[in-house]
């Protein structure tokens, strides 16, 4: 399957541009309530997070679609904004019949594993399914450890959790909804500044030192000044 390289799509004067990112991984690992938190807190500069966490676990049924608009970013003085449509993919196989549909024009993968459930393997199959057949490049790629409980992140279990070549080379994170949902939107800020710096090779790629503060992504300063954006 080709997949043409991502371009802006400029639906209107405000450089608003649309992303299609994949949030995939094994059954249990989060994603729905990943994307769910996105959906809700991505487009504003809320800190306080109510979250629902279900007893009871809810399995997705193929795939669910979450829509939502990043705050500004500025990109060399001019405005921009990010539709992003979040696909939130079942990790149940039984689906595999609506992956190649799922990964049509993909701009971006969002890989979520549990650290406490799963293992660096787990993410194999995930990453050569939605990632190397669609010839992403791991720049638009981010694993997310979902470190679910009372537990913080960063703890041994996270040191531990080896992600095999080449996917190691991808950007990863922990996070712990619970406690540190603003760090998961300062990292998924990143995330979606990496991904517009897809469509212009000549730009360089931020690097996660260079993080813009939460909910407000200044790339101006993380980007060379030769072309126009
Ligand atoms: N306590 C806690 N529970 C979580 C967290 N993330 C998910 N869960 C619960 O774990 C179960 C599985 O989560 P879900 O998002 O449906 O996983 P998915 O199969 O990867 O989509 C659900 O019952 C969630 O409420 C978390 O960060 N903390
Ligand atoms: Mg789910």
């Amino acid at each position: 399957m080709s997949v043409e390289a991502p371009q802006f799509k400029t639906t209107n004067s405000r450089n608003r541009i649309s992303k299609k990112i994949l949030v995939v991984g094994p059954p249990k690992a989060g994603k729905t309530l990943i994307s769910t938190f996105l959906g809700e807190y991505m487009g504003d500069d809320s800190t306080e997070f109510e979250l629902e966490f279900y007893d009871s676990y809810r399995a997705t049924k193929g795939v669910r679609i979450v829509e939502f608009e990043s705050q500004e970013f500025s990109v060399e003085g001019n405005r921009m904004e990010i539709e992003v449509q979040l696909w939130d993919v079942s990790g149940d196989i039984k689906y595999e019949d609506c992956w190649p549909a799922i990964k049509e024009g993909v701009h971006g993968v969002i890989l979520v594993a549990n650290p406490d459930e799963h293992q660096g393997a787990d993410l194999q199959m995930w990453y050569e399914e939605f990632i190397e057949k669609t010839h992403l490049s791991l720049d638009s790629v981010l694993v997310l450890l979902n470190e679910m409980g009372e537990k913080r992140t960063n703890d041994g279990v996270i040191s531990d959790f080896k992600i095999q070549p080449p996917l190691n080379s991808a950007v990863c994170v922990a996070c712990n909804l619970r406690f540190e949902g603003q760090n998961l939107k300062v990292e998924v800020n990143q995330f979606l500044i990496s991904i517009i710096m897809q469509d212009d090779p000549h730009h360089r790629k931020p690097s996660s030192s260079e993080s813009p503060p939460p909910g407000k992504a200044e790339s101006d300063e993380n980007i060379d000044d030769d072309d126009d954006f």
